[in-house]
């Protein structure tokens, strides 16, 4: 076996901590993972990794949970015969926008944790404020929304500055709520975190600062001036008078994407055989973290099909708009990560294939062969037939964020040729997924299948079409598709984002899909500690990555009879949006 550094990405998520490691070569040395409801679920009354407050719309996760993860994770990778000595870099992602708040007595403890003792009996009750970071799925910050989207003008003013105009679950507006919600907290809090920078601070022993790209999903940080807005700084702190408290607790931002924040702490050289000279690397959020998977270059796309839906381009262009969001590239400084996050992505599809009719008898081990041989069944837009109009439909168990509607599944048919003759077909203001119209067997289960992915597609195709050209004869599109995440192992989702959204050069899976923002973490790692001077993180993973054993074409994307026929009825989709949201915004 080789000798050489290795490097360990990690990606703390809604529901898993995962952690990969790689050698300088970039191949995949060893992984390990912790499921939340699985290992944890019982002890911590976690489900799909959160609590709920209804009420409030909160969403929240123990922070405890994420100590005990983070321990059982290094036990497991130890157990696997990771050899942990080689370890010379560490870097991963979080989940974005989720923050913890730190008390005074944090970064004491953190620098002197007794390796003897797992790290949730010496932090948790002890060093938090709060003992809960709220989670991405969080909505209970409507007011702070429209105080932030007001405060510099307008939406797009806010979308102007930060990247983003106002969103629940944006940082900024949580931070400020917790000031009005919990003035206690506020007060008692020293620093808070993101949920990146935690891991960082755990792994460094002491608090570690922002990263350059997870801070702009704060609402907070003044992206072409590069510091915080301070108009922002003072609504989040409640009068210009609490601003320097506030600084304080954010903490100074590094603009180097790779900077080294220090050596690992004692207690993981002691107690899980790290080498004293192993380096932290800033972490970032699991997006900017997924867009590291691989050398992605403008017009390439990813599609990351996890507990959210993403796309996600990497672009030299700034051009924020309040229905989505720029942010800045993780290490690389002028270019920035165009980003559209949905809600409802997998566990949406989940619902319509739960309400599937099940096979007699059920000979499937995969749960989603089902499903798939649904979408595989039916013809796009559920056209069968010559004069069969087309369905369009929205499928939104949880109040959805693109755009921001309230929970509901609405359907529609048009003229397939021009999308001209909308009329809604039926609609369930609940979470239900069933037609209530007396017309349901014209609109079957099995239809649901395919709409709701091509419903997911249309929505990235219609708000991400401003920023792809031509590609030699062919029109605008994306140049790759990537796929990442749980449902990029689904061949019928790739057929139909390839039908919809195209790809000149097709449709691609990673091949560690599953794991692709650990793996950015675990490039970022590399590239932080073995770049040599002015060597961006593109050329060095450019040299070093192969196509073969890392992706694998899994549609040939771009098809001109069906890219035109959703081209057709596009406007359809964008007026059905239009007409859902005069009734049911959030
Ligand atoms: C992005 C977002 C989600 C989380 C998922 O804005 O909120 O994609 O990062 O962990």
């Amino acid at each position: 076996m080789s000798s050489g550094p290795l490097y360990l990405g990690f990606d703390l998520s809604t529901q898993q901590l995962k952690a990969i490691v790689v050698s300088s070569d970039l191949t995949v040395v060893s992984d390990a993972k912790v499921e939340f409801d699985g290992d944890f679920g019982a002890k911590y009354g976690i489900k799909k990794g959160v609590r709920i407050n209804e009420d409030e719309g909160e969403v929240f996760q123990p922070v405890a949970l994420w100590l005990d993860a983070v321990d059982l994770v290094l036990a497991r990778l130890q157990e696997k015969g990771c050899p942990m000595g080689r370890i010379k870099g560490i870097s991963g992602s979080g989940q974005q926008h989720s923050s913890v708040y730190w008390n005074n007595q944090a970064e004491v403890t953190l620098k002197s944790l007794d390796p003897k003792r797992p790290l949730l009996e010496q932090l948790a009750g002890r060093v938090f404020a709060y003992e809960f970071a709220p989670n991405w799925q969080d909505h209970s910050t409507q007011n702070e929304c429209d105080a932030y989207d007001a405060h510099l003008g307008s939406p797009q003013k806010l979308a102007d500055a930060t990247g983003s105009s106002a969103h629940h679950r944006f940082t900024g507006t949580q931070i400020m709520r917790m000031r009005r919600r919990r003035p206690q907290v506020y007060e008692a809090t020293s620093r808070i975190s993101l949920c990146s920078s935690f891991l960082a601070s755990v792994f460094l022993g002491a608090i570690a600062p922002f990263d350059i790209s997870d801070v702009t999903g704060m609402n907070l940080w003044d992206i072409a001036s590069e510091s915080w807005n301070e108009k922002l700084l003072e609504l989040t702190a409640g009068g210009a008078e609490g601003v320097p408290a506030l600084r304080a607790k954010l903490g100074d931002v590094p603009t180097d994407g790779g900077v080294i924040l220090g050596n690992v702490s004692p207690y993981f050289t002691e107690r899980f055989g790290f080498s004293p000279d192993c380096r932290i690397a800033a972490f970032t959020g699991d997006n900017p973290a997924t867009i590291l998977s691989l050398p992605l270059r403008p017009l390439d796309a990813i599609v990351s099909l996890g507990t959210s839906s993403t796309f996600l381009m990497n672009t030299p262009n700034y051009k924020p708009h309040p229905s989505y969001h720029f942010m800045n590239h993780p290490t690389t400084k002028g270019h920035y990560m165009f980003m559209l996050c949905y809600k409802n992505g997998g566990l949406a599809r989940e619902k319509v294939r739960d309400a599937l009719p099940k096979p007699e008898p059920a000979k499937d081990t995969d749960p989603w062969a089902n499903f798939n041989r649904a979408v595989f069944d039916t013809r796009p837009l559920d056209i069968a037939k010559e004069g069969d109009k087309a369905k369009l439909g929205l499928y939104f168990p949880l109040p959805e964020i693109v755009p921001n509607v309230r929970a509901g599944t609405w359907r529609y048919t048009c003229n397939v040729q021009d999308g001209s003759s909308l009329s809604e077909y039926d609609s369930a203001s609940s979470s239900s997924t069933s037609p209530s119209s007396s017309e349901t067997e014209k609109w079957s289960a099995e239809a649901d299948a395919r709409i709701i992915v091509e419903s997911q597609a249309l929505s990235m195709r219609l708000r991400s079409q401003g920023l792809v050209h031509a590609i030699g004869d062919l029109p605008a599109q994306p140049r790759r598709i990537y796929l990442v995440g749980g449902g990029s192992l689904n061949p019928a989702i790739a057929r139909v984002f390839g039908d919809v959204l195209g790809g000149a050069e097709g449709v691609y899976k990673l091949d560690v899909g599953g794991n692709a923002c650990a793996l950015g973490g675990a490039y970022k790692a590399l590239w932080a500690c073995e770049r040599g001077p002015g060597e961006s993180f593109d050329d060095l993973l450019g040299k070093r990555w192969k196509e073969e054993g890392n992706i694998r074409k899994v549609d040939d994307g771009y098809k001109e009879s069906e890219y035109k026929l959703y081209g057709d009825v596009l406007p359809a989709f964008k007026e059905m949006e239009r007409r859902v949201l005069s009734v049911a915004r959030n």
